[in-house]
């Protein structure tokens, strides 16, 4: 069966953050035909957007899938809403767990509920210093190593807190 290479950005900041982001890897590599391949550590950021909200936690995973891209999207809001998650549509607002598909192999794909490359990723350190820890030799879409990028970004609060597993 045909497998591609999926990274995933982990986010949360309502709750038991840490332990939310941990308990989605396990959630993860539940997730039929996927195997989770690597896992990054566990990271506190500043939010963006709005300011009056905690801090977050971020991680981002590796896996390798035969599910096609909205197959697996439907499947980590499955697991986003086991985790409490509720939309409430404020922009860039509080959540119990957001789980983003950054790169589905070099797919790109740009549909009402999915668009890959995620949009925001390549702005956000709290995604691109994670993502650098598991993937350094990674090449961005723009053709720039993913090292430079990350040799010139501000850490803006950004904070390496403990290993995942
Ligand atoms: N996610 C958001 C909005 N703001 N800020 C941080 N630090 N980390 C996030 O994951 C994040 C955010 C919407 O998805
Ligand atoms: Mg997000
Ligand atoms: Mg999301």
């Amino acid at each position: 069966m045909h497998k591609e290479h999926v990274y995933i950005g982990v986010g949360s900041n309502l709750g038991d953050s840490q332990g939310k982001a941990q308990r989605a890897f396990d959630a993860i590599r539940q997730i039929e035909d996927t195997r989770v391949l690597k896992t990054s550590s566990l990271y506190s950021s500043k939010p963006m957007g709005p300011q009056d909200q905690p801090d977050y936690i971020n991680a981002v995973c590796l896996i390798e899938t035969s599910l096609k891209p909205h197959g697996l999207l439907k499947q980590l809001q499955r697991i986003e809403l086991e985790e409490g998650r509720e939309r409430k549509g404020e922009r860039w607002g509080p959540r119990t767990l957001d789980l983003d598909i950054l790169l589905y192999g070099s797919e790109t794909i740009d549909t009402a509920d999915l668009i890959i490359p995620h949009y925001g990723m390549a702005e956000r350190e709290f995604v691109m210093v994670p993502l650098f820890e598991i993937a350094p030799n990674m090449v961005m879409h723009d053709g720039k190593p993913i090292s430079a990028w990350v040799a010139n970004c501000s850490l803006d609060g950004l904070r390496r807190l403990r290993s995942s597993n």
